[in-house]
């Protein structure tokens, strides 16, 4: 599915009407996983992320706090780009849609579409609710007996002139390139929900909204008709091709992974493939929709008021460290068809389990006896002597080339998944071979070396395979083991092939990587930036 040399992921661009909370986050971690596990595999990576600012809701609520939208925009855009560096998001561009590399390229995409006809003038009917001055869908005009589902006002049927894009031509050929590229909308609950939506038939959607009166200048014209303007999500969908329409970027095109929530799915597996075909441009190879962050069993909603947010996850990430928030969104996250939920408990669990307990645990068994045994270097592989049934090389290469293959399908927990295992297997190879007893006997000491060479390598390896999660622990557990990453300088199969620890490096004893956490303590408090 991914190509060889080359891997470009995006996430949503998302709305500078909100702050960003955890389901952002979740969404950028995602595609910051695989976009660290590509560079680690060696491909030329571009990972892009940013914001969708040209909504008409931002005009009102930028005139609420007396801005105009642009700076409105820029504001909570600064926002994003903040939350992200704090967690240590490694995109490569941040797009926004007010700027003019996006809207001169969309303009383009528009006038090209509008010459083929596969967007033109038509007429819209709808039922239209003048109390909230928006469109009711007909079914939730039905429910709502024609009356306004907010104030209860009748609703009126109204008709207005728009362009409309010709989605209905575009349906067998999405339907058979979908059947043909079965990883082409994941996971595959996801896809059968989209193909028998598409099976009861595509309508041309459009694509402009009318020039109101008291226009705000917000938003990209319609090329040639000053009377409307790009619909938001036409301009937003097309900021995962301006973003890499220049002479030096077009090789990245088309994307590999479009990550995306589940709410935007049908925007990103229907419109945007059928836009992409009018436009004649490639597909691209995946998109991905995960399921919902819930909230101690609770659904996340404004009326709620119960987002988890930044002052939420930075408290997190104060007490317990970023990669543990990044590594519980990351392998507890909704990333398949089902909802998952952030409880406090369940955070602690999972952190003493696996970061406490397994990582952190392993590394300072292994660094503590080096340091009582060995002098504190690195030994080295001694012969075969204290391997007793375990083919350390084969063990670990079939980690990460497991790892490699999951990631390679978007399966990324299950990618960090194989480098726990690896971790979890150097611990039971100790408790096996019991070096600590065998070093009571001096004529044990090779053997002994050998089983913490052999410990301390596949740490190392395993280490690999957990970076793309918790970069900054992984590079720390390393240097304990007296070696530094190559990351990004060489390929996976080069850092992971068996034997990268230098015999006679310095193995530091420090401080646990991930002290043991309280349980009964109480979550720790929200921290404002
Ligand atoms: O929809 N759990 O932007 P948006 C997990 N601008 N992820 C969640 C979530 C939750 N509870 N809530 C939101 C838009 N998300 C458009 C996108 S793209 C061309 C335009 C995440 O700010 C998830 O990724 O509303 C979802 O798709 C996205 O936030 C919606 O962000």
């Amino acid at each position: 599915m991914t190509r060889p040399d080359r891997f470009y992921v995006t996430t949503p661009i998302y709305y500078v009407n909100d702050r960003p909370h955890i389901g952002h986050c979740y969404t950028t971690l995602l595609a910051d996983a695989a976009a660290r596990m590509n560079r680690l595999l060696g491909r030329e990576t571009f990972f892009l992320t940013g914001t969708d600012e040209h909504a008409e809701k931002v005009v009102a609520a930028a005139a609420e706090h007396g801005l105009s939208p642009m700076d409105w925009a820029s504001r909570n855009a600064e926002a994003f780009r903040e939350a992200f560096a704090e967690l240590d998001i490694s995109n490569d561009d941040f797009i926004r849609t007010s700027e003019p590399r996006h809207t001169e390229r969309l303009a383009g995409y528009i006038r090209r579409l509008q010459d083929s006809g596969d967007i033109a003038l038509g007429d819209y009917e709808g039922w239209w609710d003048p109390s909230q001055e928006e469109y009711v869908t007909e079914t939730a005009a039905r429910e709502h007996n024609f009356q306004s589902p907010v104030t209860g006002r009748p609703l009126v049927k109204r008709t207005e002139k728009n362009y409309f894009f010709r989605l209905s031509a575009y349906a067998d050929r999405l339907l058979a390139h979908i059947e043909a590229h079965p990883g082409f909308i994941r996971p595959e609950a996801r896809r059968n929900e989209v193909v028998g939506r598409i099976r009861q038939g595509l309508q041309d959607v459009p694509v402009s909204r009318a020039v109101q009166e008291g226009d705000a200048d917000w938003g990209v014209l319609m090329p040639g008709d000053p009377g409307h303007r790009v619909y938001v999500w036409i301009d937003a969908l097309c900021n995962y091709l301006t973003a890499v329409d220049t002479p030096e970027r077009r090789a990245f095109w088309p994307a590999d992974a479009h990550l995306v929530g589940k709410d935007i799915l049908w925007f990103h597996a229907v419109i945007w493939p059928c836009l992409l075909m009018a436009l004649g441009e490639d597909l691209p190879g995946c998109v991905y929709a995960h399921s919902y962050w819930i909230r101690e069993g609770r659904k996340m909603s404004k009326s709620l008021g119960n987002f988890l947010d930044m002052p939420t996850l930075r408290g997190y990430a104060g007490a317990f460290g970023v990669d543990a928030v990044r590594w519980f969104l990351l392998t507890q996250g909704p990333a398949g068809a089902t909802d998952a939920d952030f409880a406090h408990a369940r955070f602690v669990e999972v952190y003493n389990a696996d970061l406490a307990n397994s990582v952190g645990n392993a590394l300072n068994r292994v660094t503590n006896m080096i340091g009582r045994y060995c002098d504190g270097a690195v030994p080295d592989a001694g012969g075969s002597a204290g391997l007793a049934d375990h083919d350390w090389p084969a063990i670990a290469a079939g980690a990460v080339e497991r790892a490699a293959a999951k990631a390679d399908a978007m399966d990324l927990p299950g990618a960090l998944a194989e480098g726990l295992a690896l971790v979890r297997r150097v611990d039971g190879y100790i408790h096996a071979t019991e070096p600590f007893k065998l070093a009571k006997d001096p004529s044990k000491r090779g053997e002994v070396a050998a089983i913490l060479h052999h410990a301390a390598e596949a740490l190392r390896i395993a280490g690999l395979v957990l970076w793309p999660a918790m970069p900054g622990k992984m590079e720390a557990l390393w240097r304990r083991l007296g070696w530094e990453a190559p990351i990004g300088r060489a390929p996976l199969s080069e850092l992971a092939r068996w034997g990268g620890l230098t015999p006679g490096a310095r193995a530091v004893i420090g401080d646990p990587l991930f002290p043991r956490a309280d349980p009964a303590a109480p979550p720790p408090a929200p921290a404002p930036g």
